[in-house]
């Protein structure tokens, strides 16, 4: 009896523009061209951070997050843009036109990259890479940037493809390949894990996916919760998660746990900021905003609370997110407390006439 796959086989192609806002900025102004180039918050003043870096600035160690500051003591001779977020916008509306060229099952990860779903294209092309290296120079030819794009079978092995070979790279892992390429994996890059995560799988011994392989599904579920499940599956090159055309984002946010215990007021207002500008730039990124602002913290004594306030309108900039924050931490009383989690969340992200209670969040902050 032949056995069939009990999974489907989809063609996946992952899609994700090079160095996406400094790309843009040396598109529009040639003198960028060739130069370190770091956009995001100025480097004078707190709490400036690093949005992306060109390529050029990227040789000297400058990274995504990271604080402006830090960027510019890397590269002092790095020259720093303000980003424009409409130009990003027009750019992702046309790259999404283009995606639909091909195929209706879309989803955005974000303003430059998106899962498609080629199975049945639109234009009978048949071969997901030639659709993918169409696509490429459509880009090329249309926006005048380049993207890097993964085919496979799955989301998951599609999207680590995509990022093998950027810039202006192209890789496939057919079926036959994924199960040698997980089992050389670093366990980071698996889907779902974390920091924390990682640093347990390692303490476990656990480096590559082949290491993982070695557990039971059992085993895994007993240590990493129901994401074992997954874990299980996707080291054996199994995803089976749809391409989602229409996914809801619930919720975006961004929390730090401390190296030592915070007790002063000046202390937790500074890491509010820097939390807040994450949250900032995340909402920007995927071009959301919120009605409800969530806080959370976590003391010394791991008992943990969240405070929400909400708005009569969406809200997203950095003031509102910094200024709401730090009073729901103030009322929450920041006298004789040991703070060791902060945590900002914005979640009602639907339409404004559609009148809703504030969202209870406790218990809800996982998806970050
Ligand atoms: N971005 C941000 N803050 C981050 C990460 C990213 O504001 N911490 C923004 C700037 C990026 C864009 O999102 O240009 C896309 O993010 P990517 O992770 O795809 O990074 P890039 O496109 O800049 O570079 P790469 O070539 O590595 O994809
Ligand atoms: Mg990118």
């Amino acid at each position: 009896m032949e056995i069939q796959p009990t999974y489907p086989i989809r063609k996946i192609i992952h899609i994700d523009m090079d160095a996406f806002y400094a790309s843009v900025e040396q598109r529009d102004n040639p003198e960028y061209r060739g130069k370190p180039i770091v956009v995001g918050g100025p480097p004078e003043g707190r709490g400036g951070v690093v949005a992306t870096a060109s390529y050029e600035a990227r040789k000297f160690g400058i990274r995504s997050a990271m604080p402006s500051k830090k960027a510019l003591q890397l590269c002092p001779h790095a020259i720093f843009v303000r980003p424009r977020f409409a130009a990003y916008k027009e750019v992702s509306n046309h790259i999404r036109e283009i995606f639909s060229r091909y195929t209706d099952l879309i989803e955005p990860l974000s303003l430059d990259e998106a899962y498609l779903d080629v199975t049945n294209d639109k234009l009978g092309i048949g071969l997901a890479i030639d659709i993918a290296q169409q696509i490429k120079q459509a880009i090329k030819d249309e926006l005048q940037l380049t993207a890097s794009a993964g085919v496979s079978v799955n989301k998951f092995v599609a999207k680590i493809a995509s990022d093998m070979n950027k810039p202006d790279g192209l890789k496939f892992i057919g079926p036959s390949s994924i199960e040698a390429f997980m089992e050389t994996l670093p366990v980071e890059k698996f889907f779902g894990v974390g920091k924390v995560t990682a640093e347990k799988m390692r303490n476990m011994g656990l480096h590559t996916g082949a290491d993982l392989k070695r557990l039971s599904e059992d085993e895994l579920t007993r240590h990493f919760g129901k994401s074992g499940k997954f874990y299980y599956k996707i080291v054996r090159g199994i995803d089976e998660r749809e391409v989602q055309p229409n996914r809801e984002t619930k919720s975006m946010g961004a929390e730090d746990t401390f190296a030592y215990d915070l007790t002063t007021e000046e202390e937790m207002y500074a890491e509010l900021e820097k939390i807040a500008q994450t949250v900032n730039n995340r909402l920007l990124k995927y071009d959301l905003k919120g009605r409800t602002i969530t806080l959370k913290v976590k003391y010394a004594d791991f008992k943990q609370i969240t405070r929400n306030q909400s708005f009569p309108s969406p809200v997203g900039d950095f003031e509102t997110i910094s200024a709401t924050a730090k009073q729901l931490l103030f009322h929450s009383g920041i006298d004789d407390v040991k703070v060791r989690l902060l945590g900002i969340t914005l979640s009602n992200f639907g339409e404004p006439t559609r009148k809703q209670k504030p969202e209870k969040l406790d218990g809800q902050l996982e998806l970050f």
